[in-house]
């Protein structure tokens, strides 16, 4: 029997809930679809950093180097943890060091589920660059607590990330739809959104089949609002590209609704699939965090592993769930009520 190691980061918050809902599904889908999952449990999170001062021991990379996939819950824990720390310390290292430098982020309205904005008919692949740009942690303050402080914080953009990230949407778009939105901020930012705008182009002309067109990230915002289903890929750097999926999370429901994948494309080290929400904190173990995004992130792992069968029926599962109504309406039903419902719609 084929079997895949998982390392599973629970993390803080309502990330324990929704990682336990998520294996549940995915220990059923493995069983009725002939393979094996072994998950491995690390406690790495704030109340870990409370402990030890290190958010991931300081082999934690070469641990996780071993396993097939990561799945991962949230970080974050900010009365007791700067959420700075939290970030440098374990997500933004987990993505730099195995080269997962696609954010895949999925937005598409489940069965039943009405988004605040009431946007219908879209289906947008926002692809966030996962290791450089705004997020390089490049910078430093002087003469701090005075009056003359200054912080810099630099963008790190490379001719070979801004080239990998938009070959890989263009690829992407070639699947779906054709489309391609390219994201900068180039009328503000000359030097390096300039780059990725010309880097853009020069790429075109290797995609004739595939129509490209550059947004500013403000006028990109007000389309994913106004006119969501003129989209198809969205590609964007690390900072514009959080910020424009949690706008995508808003239009297919809420955060609840928003997976993600953390993609090392050439299979060189594991992946890592996480929902696009935090911790939540004020939630935590109270039992009613929405596990549907977890649960659709685990179904990318699935894909991504090669388990497409498996993956595409656990997406099944969810739609089926919410199609009766069931994980629709923010607190109604309960993180377990959700979890046997997909598991039911599963057998
Ligand atoms: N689900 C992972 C998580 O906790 N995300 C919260 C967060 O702030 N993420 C920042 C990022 O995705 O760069």
């Amino acid at each position: 029997m084929k079997s895949y190691s998982i390392a599973l980061i629970p993390g803080d918050g309502i990330g324990r809930d929704v990682t336990a809902a998520a294996w549940t599904v995915l220990e059923t889908a493995a069983k009725n679809f002939g393979f094996a999952l072994t998950g491995t449990e690390f406690p790495w999170s704030c109340r870990f950093f409370k402990e030890t001062g290190r958010m991931m021991p300081e082999d934690g990379i070469e641990t996780l180097r071993g396993f097939d996939a990561i799945l991962l819950g949230a970080v974050g824990w900010p009365a007791e943890v700067p959420d700075s720390v939290s970030l440098h310390g374990l997500l933004l290292p987990i993505r730099k060091a195995f080269v997962q430098y696609a954010n895949i982020r999925p937005h598409r309205l489940l069965p039943g589920v009405t988004g605040p904005l009431r946007a219908e008919g879209f289906d947008i692949l926002c692809i966030r660059e996962n290791t450089e740009g705004e997020y390089s942690g490049a910078g430093g303050r002087v003469h701090q607590s005075t009056m003359d402080e200054v912080a810099v914080e630099t963008s790190i953009f490379t001719r070979a990330g801004v080239e990998r990230i938009l070959r890989f949407g263009f690829e992407q778009a070639r699947s779906r739809r054709r489309k391609l939105a390219s994201v900068t901020k180039s009328n503000a930012q000359k030097y390096s959104m300039v780059f990725w705008d010309e880097i853009t182009r020069k790429l075109a002309a290797d995609y004739p089949d595939v129509e490209v067109t550059s947004y500013h990230v403000d006028a990109l915002a007000a389309r994913m609002i106004m006119a969501p289903e003129s989209l198809d890929v969205v590609v964007a750097s690390n900072l514009f590209g959080d910020i424009l999926t949690d706008i995508g999370a808003a239009i297919q429901g809420g955060l609840g609704y928003a997976a993600s994948a953390n993609i090392n494309p050439d299979g060189s080290a594991p992946s890592m699939f996480e929902p696009v929400h935090g911790s939540a904190p004020d939630i935590a173990h109270l039992g009613i965090a929405n596990p549907i995004a977890t649960i659709w992130s685990g179904a990318m792992m699935l894909e991504h592993l090669g388990e497409k069968a498996a993956a595409g029926r656990v997406m099944q599962a969810v739609e089926a769930t919410t199609a009766r109504g069931i994980g629709t309406i923010p607190g109604k039903d309960r993180t377990d009520a959700i979890t046997a419902a997909v598991v039911a719609a599963l057998t």
